[in-house]
């Protein structure tokens, strides 16, 4: 685990998040909503700003910094990351609390789809001598009345063992730990990949800057990402951790939920073994 390496990135992973969701994210149409909600929103969320200025005697000291600070986060790409962060939680929250099957957690920033396509039992495309303990996840993908669903899709992608995403950073192969796992006809798959590390957000931006200001650190424990899929079904968007591992109390991103957490055992080659199995909602 490297921490200068992630410094280095900040700038070409921001702007590659930004042109990652322009391209996949929005269909170009602008806001989706009636002109109602986005009042009540848009209302609510400046008053709620307000507030904070009359509760805190906000100076023009502060209001100028805050107006500089947002200017950088757009011309460092850096919405992407700082949305994930600090706001999907909550969307993921209010999205997903009725679901019966899996619990999820957000996406991030750094999904890509169309990873290379794995057979059922599979090792995630990577380096020869891609750093990082072996892993192997195997498990099997259910209805909620616990029907195996047929060739279930499982879409991977992680950081390798500096903290660093394919597509995301330089110098990576361009699906270096990014896969698409279809199921066997039980639903069942088993991926070898390695154990990820955790995960420090590129600190000399400007979501960096912020963190630094505020006294906060910019740490992710080590996750593996999945979205997880079959026709009919809810998709599902999840990340997995690692029990005991750094930062699963306090994740920067506040996406570690106890359903989520994996407790690997070592086989006898060291390899990281566990079973983890997926349930689908039906699609609403
Ligand atoms: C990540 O790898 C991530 O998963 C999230 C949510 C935010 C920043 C980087
Ligand atoms: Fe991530």
């Amino acid at each position: 685990m490297s921490e200068t390496i992630t410094t280095a990135t900040a700038a070409d992973s921001g702007a590659s998040a930004t042109e990652r969701f322009l391209a996949d994210k929005t269909g170009g149409t602008g806001p989706g909503a009636d002109t109602t909600r986005v009042n009540t929103l848009a209302t609510e969320v400046i008053t709620a700003v307000h507030q904070v200025i009359r509760r805190h005697h906000v100076s023009y000291e502060e209001y100028n910094a805050l107006k500089s600070w947002l200017i950088s986060v757009g011309q460092d790409g850096e919405w992407p990351l700082f949305l994930d962060v600090w706001i999907e939680h909550v969307v993921e929250e209010v999205a997903h609390a009725s679901r019966k099957g899996s619990k999820g957690t957000i996406e991030g920033p750094y999904y890509v789809p169309g990873s290379p396509a794995r057979p059922s039992v599979a090792t995630l495309p990577m380096r020869e001598n891609e750093a990082g303990t072996p892993l192997r996840f195997k498990g099997q993908v259910t209805d909620i009345s616990g029907q195996p669903l047929a060739g279930a899709l499982l879409e991977m992608w992680q950081a390798d063992d500096d903290g660093l995403y394919a597509q995301f950073a330089p110098g990576i192969p361009e699906w270096n730990l990014r896969g698409s796992i279809v199921a066997d006809a039980e639903g069942r798959f088993e991926v070898t990949t390695v154990q990820p590390a955790p995960y420090q957000i590129p600190t000399d931006g400007s979501c960096g800057k912020l963190i630094a200001a505020a006294g906060w650190h910019a740490w992710r424990p080590a996750h593996l990402h999945l979205k997880v899929s079959a026709p009919g079904h809810e998709p599902l968007t999840t990340q997995l951790y690692f029990k005991g591992g750094e930062h699963i109390e306090d994740d920067i991103a506040s996406a570690v939920k106890p359903e989520l957490v994996l407790d690997p055992r070592p086989a006898a080659d060291g390899t990281g073994e566990v079973t983890y199995d997926f349930v689908l909602d039906p699609a609403s």
